[in-house]
């Protein structure tokens, strides 16, 4: 039997409502029909299953053990010790118990069971949070640079990615009927969407605010990304605009690709809106609706070439972009440690491993979080980077958040003994994704430890490469952004990728293709010795390996404006 498409599945859901009261309500099958696990991403929730057991179930004839993953919105990740509390309660209650910091600056639940999803998501309600657009053909979490030492621009940035996330929140409230019993209205059904219409988006549509020198939100790889600006009196004064990033791939298909955004102009703060409402209707209007490896903004760019998006773009906006200001980035990672903001309140910054938070034998994260959630009174933030902020801490109070993070194993030493193991990503992949080809969070421990004699070798303990792993080429641990990176393949084997620089402003390329464990080490450990031996100073791996002609630029166009002009951070003078 064929299925209907995912347009035809929007059109036809009544505002997203498909027959999803009446699936969870089936008590006979844990799953969802075809057509409702397309529309629960809207409402933030992806029918899994545990791929450990598939096999075992297939030969018990028994259905797969059905499960889902629920994705929270916070644009910013920023979250409030009571709501961190009660997140945790949610994990420990209603899913596998532990909470996933992702890519995109919020949290993940995995293994909630069918019936125990309403239950769920009103849990999260509860907590004054939602996970509307969490997935979905929309416009996704919005990221906002998290980064701790500029307090009142944090603030204020922080609320730019709110607004862009409400801004574009879907307006059907079948959210509200279905996970939060409320009453249905007369227009249920029927109402008026005039940002999405009733096909929504072509494909996911990511969103982002950076502010230099640091590009910890990887602004590069979002399809819309807002780029602070300082003005003369240390004041934002606006934003330069990117479009088209995205990291997506499928192996063996050179009509996908990773790609950079373009920089294409600068907008006052009070036209930031408005420029990113219209890239949101260009690719509505122009994006692939048939071909859906095909359909992001970025392919809609290449398609119909930049000048003419932006002028689509500007025509829809009803003004024209100024252009473009010099801006500079440093780089795109977190500053692990605490350090003090300028409102003279502490921030302490944690390298979680690929974002899990579990409790396990030597690391009882879990429980360390909850503890210093119990007596901390200002905020977490959790990083693009899979990290944790814990904020806002008086200076009184840092010494007992020491205490509980050294007996809890939080401090970076344990599990992550070199700078390379701190600041490595890998997405979730096995056992919950659907899409993993080979293991990326549960390998990254092994194979940061099996670095970890190689890098002593050289002298590298300390040299902050920076590592990403993908089980597959979707690139959701923004794998071509790495100066190493796994890209998996099939079990045990995956593409070595090289060369990105530490701001993502470059795409790293392939360096070998499909290969194991020993022949990635094998691969890398001349690579590393040249580096010691050759390097200039404070030259990162990524930089080296293009002087030193090793890896060669990727064959796809890399499109960041790069200006080499050091320009103030946001909060100094000009
Ligand atoms: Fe992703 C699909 C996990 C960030 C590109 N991603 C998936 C799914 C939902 C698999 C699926 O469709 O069945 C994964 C669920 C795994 C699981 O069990 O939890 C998944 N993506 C993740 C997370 C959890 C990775 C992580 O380890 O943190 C991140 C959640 C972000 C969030 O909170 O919203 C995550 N995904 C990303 C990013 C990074 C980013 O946005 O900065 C990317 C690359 C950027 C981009 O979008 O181009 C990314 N995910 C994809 C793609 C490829 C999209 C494409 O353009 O081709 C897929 C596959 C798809 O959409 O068809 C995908
Ligand atoms: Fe799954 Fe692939 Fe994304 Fe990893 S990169 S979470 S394997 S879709």
């Amino acid at each position: 039997m064929s299925h209907p498409s995912v347009e035809d599945i929007k059109i036809n859901s009544r505002g997203l409502r498909g027959t999803l009261l009446e699936g969870l309500a089936d008590p006979v099958t844990g799953s969802l029909s075809f057509e409702d696990q397309r529309l629960v991403k809207f409402h933030g929730t992806y029918q899994q299953d545990d791929r450990d057991i598939r096999d075992e179930r297939r030969r018990q004839k028994l259905e797969p053990a059905h499960q889902f993953m629920i994705r929270i919105r916070a644009p910013g990740g920023v979250f409030t010790p009571e709501q961190w509390l009660k997140l945790d309660a949610i994990a420990t209650t209603h899913a596998n118990h532990s909470l996933r910091v992702t890519t995109r600056q919020t949290f993940q639940f995995h293994g909630v069971i069918k019936r125990e999803l309403k239950a769920t998501m009103q849990a999260i309600h509860a907590a004054a949070l939602d996970t509307i657009s969490a997935c979905g053909d929309v416009n996704r979490n919005v990221l906002g640079a998290s980064n701790p030492l500029q307090s009142r621009l944090h603030a204020e940035v922080h609320e730019w990615a709110r607004r862009l996330s409400l801004e574009f929140l879907p307006r059907t409230r079948a959210y509200y009927e279905i996970w939060l019993d409320q009453e249905k209205l007369a227009d249920s059904g029927e109402e008026e969407d005039p940002v999405y219409g009733k096909a929504y988006l072509p494909r996911k549509f990511k969103m982002a605010v950076a502010v230099p020198p640091v590009n910890d939100v990887d602004i590069f790889a979002n399809d819309f990304g807002l780029v602070a600006v300082v003005g003369d009196d240390g004041g934002l004064a606006g934003f330069n605009v990117t479009i088209g990033g995205g990291m997506g791939a499928a192996h063996g298909d050179a009509k996908t690709y990773p790609r950079l955004a373009d920089v294409i102009g600068f907008v006052a703060p009070d036209r930031a809106i408005a420029i990113a409402a219209a890239a949101l209707a260009v690719q509505r209007d122009h994006g692939d609706r048939v071909e859906r490896k095909h359909a992001r903004f970025k392919y809609t760019i290449d398609d119909l070439g930049l000048d003419a998006v932006v002028s689509k773009m500007e025509a829809h906006a009803g003004f024209h972009l100024e252009p473009a200001r010099p801006f500079h980035f440093e780089h795109n990672g977190d500053r692990f440690g605490w350090v003090e903001g300028e409102d003279g309140r502490w921030h302490l910054t944690l390298s979680l491993p690929s974002g899990r938070i579990a409790d396990r034998p030597g690391t009882p994260h879990l429980t360390g979080l909850r503890e210093i959630a119990n007596v901390h009174r200002g905020e977490f933030r959790v990083t693009a980077n899979q990290n944790l902020v814990i904020a806002g801490v008086p200076a009184g109070e840092r010494k007992r958040i020491d205490a509980l993070v050294h007996a809890h194993a939080l401090d970076r030493e344990n599990g992550a003994p070199t700078a390379l193991a701190r600041t490595a990503m890998a997405c979730v992949a096995l056992p919950t994704c659907a899409l993993a080809m080979a293991e990326a969070e549960r390998y990254l421990p092994d194979f940061a430890a099996k670095l970890e004699p190689l890098l002593d070798r050289h002298g590298l303990r300390e040299a902050p490469i920076l590592l990403r792993i993908s089980g597959c080429p979707n690139g959701c641990s923004r794998p071509y952004l790495g100066e190493i990176a796994l890209v998996g393949k099939a079990p045990g084997r995956y593409n070595l990728m090289l060369g990105a620089d530490h701001r993502g402003q470059r795409l790293n390329t392939l360096y070998r293709e499909n290969i194991t464990e020993g022949e990635i080490l094998e691969a890398l450990e001349p690579l590393f010795a040249r580096y010691a031996g050759e390097r200039e100073p404070d030259e990162r791996f990524g930089d080296f390996l293009h002087r030193a002609g090793l890896v060669a630029l990727p064959p796809y166009p890399t499109h960041v404006l790069v200006d080499p002009v050091r320009t103030p951070a946001l909060g100094e003078a000009a």
